[in-house]
């Protein structure tokens, strides 16, 4: 079998990045180790970036975003039981945010796929990466239930297969670098079949901890609170997490906060890496493959459509014109994103969050910052240009 690139990860960087080269007309297979149903299924991200927004309408897949997803134009931090809006389009030039869950997009990528003839493999297994330091990659995989291997034999070999991916492990140590930071909390996530209580979406810093208020539709809220990194989800009753989101929200002006059935709830570790560089031979890696953010800065999913659109770019210029500039620069290109996104997402998971070992003298630094960055249009302006996302370039 053989195609031109052959994918690993049918998430937002895999799914988009087909999706991107088939409009320059070059043929990819998907290999997906879990089902369609299951993917479409999995709830992440929440946050559109303008760029991330344009990219969907420009390639011809952001009709059910409009018509379904909710532009936003700021976003509130409450602190000192105090709420304080930070506008995106007066200190980003018109900018705004799109709520549009991540498993939303999948679906409008997987169905755009399937539609234009693209080849989506689900239920693959055992994916293998041979001579991706050579000028005829080969991926071998076996699909369902079949114990038969399948190669797939491709002049590019994408890594689109996230943090546990095997796309990483089948690079030699010795080729790349690690940069990494693990916090020492993590965020419970719900999604509840309640109206949101905020109009936008709500950070909190308290003493007892972060918590996060955001949506995913008029009829459905989507709130996260911080806990240990090592709690289990069971000592979290429906009761137990009203109860703290209750106390972590409140604020001393009118407004309360409406409770509702909770569709799902799960605990997701924090975590900040880098792997460099991005390209080992004709292998590259894109998304959480090569990088992870902590979700406080609502980069993750954004950070993995902007290394698709380079490397697509980049690939489609080698076909076009021979010349490997694009795929040289691709490392390069992606990381110079990656590192401001990097920076963002640590800069706001450190303001926010309480820390077990931090002292008085560290929450009245993280206090000062969340007083300036509010009442500094500087601040807020630099808070604002990072969440609505750079301009691309
Ligand atoms: P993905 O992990 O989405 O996709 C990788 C795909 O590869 C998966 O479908 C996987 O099944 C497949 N795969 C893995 N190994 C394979 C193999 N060996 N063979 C074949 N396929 C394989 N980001 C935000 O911005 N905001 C959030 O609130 C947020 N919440 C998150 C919550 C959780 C629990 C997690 C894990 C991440 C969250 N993220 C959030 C980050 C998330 O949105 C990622 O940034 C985004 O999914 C990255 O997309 P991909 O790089 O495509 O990786
Ligand atoms: C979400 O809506 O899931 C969301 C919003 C903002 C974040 C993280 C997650 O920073």
């Amino acid at each position: 079998m053989r195609t031109q690139v052959g994918i690993i990860g049918a998430g937002p960087a895999g799914l988009m990045l087909s999706h991107l080269l088939a409009r320059y007309d070059i043929d990819s297979v998907v290999l997906e180790a879990r089902s369609r149903e299951y993917v479409e299924a999995r709830v992440r991200a929440g946050v559109l970036e303008q760029g991330t927004v344009d990219l969907l309408d420009e390639t011809g897949v952001g009709k059910r975003m409009h018509d379904e997803g909710l532009v936003h134009e700021g976003i509130e931090l409450r602190f000192d039981r105090a709420s304080h809006r930070i506008p995106f389009p007066e200190l980003t030039g018109g900018r705004s945010i799109m709520l549009y869950g991540q498993q939303e997009v999948v679906k409008d990528l997987i169905a755009a796929r399937l539609a234009a003839g693209g080849d989506v493999r689900f239920d693959v297994s055992d994916v293998r990466i041979d001579k991706f330091d050579s000028a005829e990659p080969v991926l071998s995989f076996q699909e369902g239930h079949s114990s038969n291997r399948v190669e797939l034999h491709c002049d590019f070999v994408a890594g689109c297969d996230g943090f546990h991916g095997v796309s990483r492990e089948s690079i030699p140590r010795s080729e790349f670098t690690e940069y990494h930071r693990e916090y020492p909390f993590g965020w419970l996530g719900i999604l509840a079949a309640v109206a949101p209580s905020a109009d936008e979406v709500t950070y909190t810093y308290t003493d007892r901890g972060f918590a996060l208020m955001s949506l995913r539709s008029p009829q459905i809220s989507r709130l996260y609170l911080q806990v240990d990194p090592d709690d289990d989800i069971a000592n979290w009753p429906d009761r137990r997490i009203w109860d703290e989101l209750h106390t972590r929200l409140a604020i001393d002006s009118e407004w309360s906060l409406t409770e509702g059935p909770v569709l799902e709830k799960g605990i997701t570790a924090m975590r900040s890496f880098v792997l460099e560089p991005l390209r080992y031979g004709r292998l590259f890696l894109a998304g959480d493959a090569a990088h992870i953010v902590p979700p406080t800065g609502a980069k993750g999913m954004n950070l993995a459509i902007s290394d698709v659109a380079v490397l697509a770019d980049a690939v489609a210029h080698w076909y076009d014109t021979g010349s490997s500039t694009g795929l040289d620069d691709y490392s390069t290109t992606a990381l110079r994103r990656v590192w401001r996104a990097q920076h963002f997402s640590w800069w706001m998971t450190s303001m926010l969050h309480r820390f077990p070992d931090d002292d008085p003298y560290q929450r009245q630094l993280q206090l000062s910052q969340l007083h300036y960055t509010v009442a500094s249009q500087a601040a807020s302006a630099s808070l604002a240009e990072n969440y609505v996302g750079l301009l691309r370039g």
